[in-house]
């Protein structure tokens, strides 16, 4: 449906398509009222495709709140008691190009920016305060994003899969386009924008060269004419060997002048069809793709090529530092530091550098990448994952906002105390120019997007973080839960309490004390057991090193040493094993058994009741969900609830895996106030391998 005017949900059957911009009727009498006095008209001066959106969707958001169809004009001249768009000139730097105000002034609400996109970004949040029934009278709101580029990456293929994608297949029809554009790319693009995402990566970083030919770009055009009119960007990822295997070319070095030459074509053939092309993302001589190393250059030669293809054009590279060879001594921990730090200031000014929030892969916790803080002279980007590969695919509720918050507010403590991982990407740090966050997208085809009724809310929530990223993981699950699922209070309150705890017990079951699981396998299935694979650092016993002497990766100066890549007082935080936070002691020490922890018990203990905690308190979320149920649309209530009852048996399963696994290592009893598994390791380890079966 093209706008959810035409086709309302039914608020008694919601399926979940309208996400956080229902427009639900206002239901307090005093504030319809006072809607209504705003409500004689739009006036809109522009005749812009964006604000042309802004007004569109203002006009299907009031009638939807407030029952009023409100006409539009193009001038208010001395009329009163309408909405104004008011674009200004352009004065500030490219973010605050972006921004917007919202006051009222001599009767009208006026929303004023400097571009087209700060007046839709307004219209949202103006139609974001009313869904939550906020009183207009005294309004006055001033928003600026802190970061330029807004992205969503998608992992998406050519035939309709999506890498890691849990919520159905891919939403880009590449067998029907250019010809029929789905009617949802459309809805899409309003839920992105609502949240200020101004750029969309379609297609997956293992790359297929298929998107550089010309009957793809046709494709790719016939979307981005849709994500134009709200303001996002289309960005491609490239297959980096494309000039020898799509162009023919005998190799696709990056200082050949032929291949240089063929993507200076072929980029000039991008901007034909699409003249505001985004740029491309890179992987590169990561996990199998080619890359520049393959031609004994760097990885910064190969993304100046790709920056001097694009100099004549507004566009950008964005390169990813995902590397790691597979090297049995080394630390995976320490690669993308090792092959990216030396190139620091070699890189061309218009290629941004996107780093993954950890130096590992999307663990439930990772410290924060190293790389942040220490490529001054590049500007550094970061990458969230919102698609729950770590995270229970779509069957766990994780909230993900304190993740994404605790890596933002992490001090790299590079220029003194206060040098946080937001600092260094949002630029106030080392001045980038151009500043960069990215989510790994978790749409799919599901008829609600993310397949888990509340992985909407990671969606929300990191669009809403990359547009300013001190808003709090409370503030933002409050708001999503309101806008989304209920406005009662006492329900909302059950909600959030419940999202906000999800992370630390999801981690309880699955990576306590600073574990990790990047292995590879089943991938949602415990398989700690895990000790053969393609590579080393393939395996679960890679990262969890247990042996009988105890448990956890020794990254000190005794063990790997990645702790050197950090300043002294990142160090200092982590390098005594006595005094590291117990969420990431196994992180950096590996612990004995036996050794007395902060908790005043022992490991084994410790990693027993944490396991059992995290696994008992999902029925604590069951709870939360049941006290809110009368509260909530029956089809969404149930649809949480069956997905919860998974959670509670794959935590025991999790739990399970751990514990009978570790236990061949410690030899010691779970202790006595807890009920042990009523199953052998044997019958875990078949129940795992049924996924494994063909
Ligand atoms: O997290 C890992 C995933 C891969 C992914 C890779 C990457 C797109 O398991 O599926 O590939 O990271 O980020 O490149």
């Amino acid at each position: 449906m093209a706008t959810f005017a035409s086709n309302p949900t039914a608020p008694e059957d919601d399926d979940g398509y309208r996400l956080w911009l229902r427009y639900e009727p206002v239901t307090n009498a005093a504030i319809k009222v006072e809607y209504l006095k705003y409500a004689s008209f739009i006036a809109n001066t522009e005749k812009g495709e964006i604000t042309g959106s802004a007004l569109k969707e203002l006009q299907t958001g009031l009638k939807q709140l407030i029952g009023k169809r409100v006409p539009a004009i193009t001038t208010a001249g001395s009329r009163t008691g309408g909405v104004v768009f008011s674009l200004k000139p352009a004065t500030g730097d490219s973010a605050a190009k972006e921004g917007y105000q919202i006051q009222p002034v001599s009767g009208n609400i006026v929303i004023s920016a400097q571009s087209e996109r700060g007046i839709l970004y307004g219209t949202f949040a103006l139609l974001r305060h009313m869904q939550m029934q906020q009183p207009l009278k005294n309004l006055r709101i001033s928003s600026t994003p802190k970061i330029r580029y807004r992205m969503l990456n998608h992992w998406d293929n050519t035939d309709g899969t999506i890498e890691r994608g849990y919520a159905g297949g891919s939403i880009w029809k590449w067998y029907e386009l250019p010809e029929r554009v789905d009617p949802r790319y459309e809805d899409y693009a309003r839920a992105n924008a609502s949240l200020g995402i101004n750029g969309t990566v379609l297609n997956n970083v293992n790359a297929s060269a298929r998107f550089m030919s010309q009957e793809y770009i046709g494709k790719v055009a016939a979307i981005a004419n849709v994500l134009r009119k709200y303001g996002i960007k289309t960005y491609l990822s490239v297959y980096f060997a494309a000039p020898k295997t799509l162009g023919g070319l005998a190799g696709s070095d990056p200082l050949d002048p032929n291949v240089r030459a063929w993507w200076a074509d072929k980029v000039a053939e991008i901007y034909k069809t699409i003249p505001d092309f985004g740029g491309f993302l890179v992987k590169a001589n990561s996990e199998g793709e080619p890359g520049p190393q393959d031609y004994g250059r760097t990885h910064a030669d190969g993304a100046n090529m790709l920056a001097a293809a694009l100099k004549p054009y507004d566009g950008i590279v964005v390169w990813r530092a995902f590397v790691y060879k597979a090297d049995p001594d080394a630390d995976r921990f320490k690669a993308a530091y090792e092959e990216f730090v030396p190139l620091d200031g070699q890189f061309d000014p218009k290629v941004i550098v996107q780093v993954k929030n950890g130096p590992i892969d999307f663990q439930p916790r990772e410290p924060f990448s190293p790389l942040f803080g220490n490529m001054p002279k590049t500007p550094l980007g970061m990458e969230f994952q919102i698609t729950q590969e770590y995270l229970g695919f779509a069957a766990h509720a994780v909230y993900e906002a304190p993740l994404f918050k605790e890596c933002l507010e992490s001090d790299t403590w590079v220029n003194g105390q206060g040098s946080t991982v937001a600092k260094v990407i949002d630029g106030s740090l080392h001045g980038y120019e151009r500043t960069l966050i990215a989510g790994v997208a978790n749409t799919g085809s599901d008829r609600n997007w993310t397949g888990h009724p509340l992985a909407q809310a990671n969606w929300y929530a990191f669009g809403r973080l990359a547009w300013d990223h001190q808003l709090s993981a409370e503030q933002i699950a409050a708001e999503w839960t309101q806008l989304t699922l209920t406005r009662q209070i006492k329900s909302r309150e059950h909600i959030v309490k419940m999202m906000l705890r999800s992370r630390e017990i999801y981690i309880g079951y699955n990576t306590p004390l600073g574990l990790s699981r990047p292995w590879m396998g089943v991938h949602f299935a415990p398989e700690p057991w895990q000790s053969r694979g393609a590579r080393p650092d393939w395996t679960a016993t890679y990262y969890h090193r247990a042996d009988s002497a105890g448990l956890g990766f020794d990254r000190t100066t005794s063990g790997s040493n990645a702790l050197s890549q950090y300043r002294p007082q990142v160090q200092a935080q982590w390098n005594d094993p006595d005094k590291t936070p117990l969420p990431y002691l196994l992180w950096f020490h590996h612990v004995s058994w036996n050794k007395k922890l902060g908790s005043g018990r022992t490991l084994w203990d410790e990693l027993c009741h944490r396991l059992y905690s995290g696994a008992d308190s999902v029925s604590w979320m069951q709870q939360q969900w049941e006290l809110a149920r009368n509260d909530l649309d029956t089809r969404v209530y149930a649809d949480v609830a069956g997905r919860l009852k998974v959670q509670r048996r794959e935590a025991i399963w999790w739990r399970d895996a751990w514990l009978l696994y570790l236990q061949t290592f410690s030899r010691q009893p779970v202790p006595a106030s807890l009920t042990p598994p009523d199953r052998t390791l044997e019958e875990v380890k078949k129940s795992v391998n049924i996924y494994l079966m063909r």
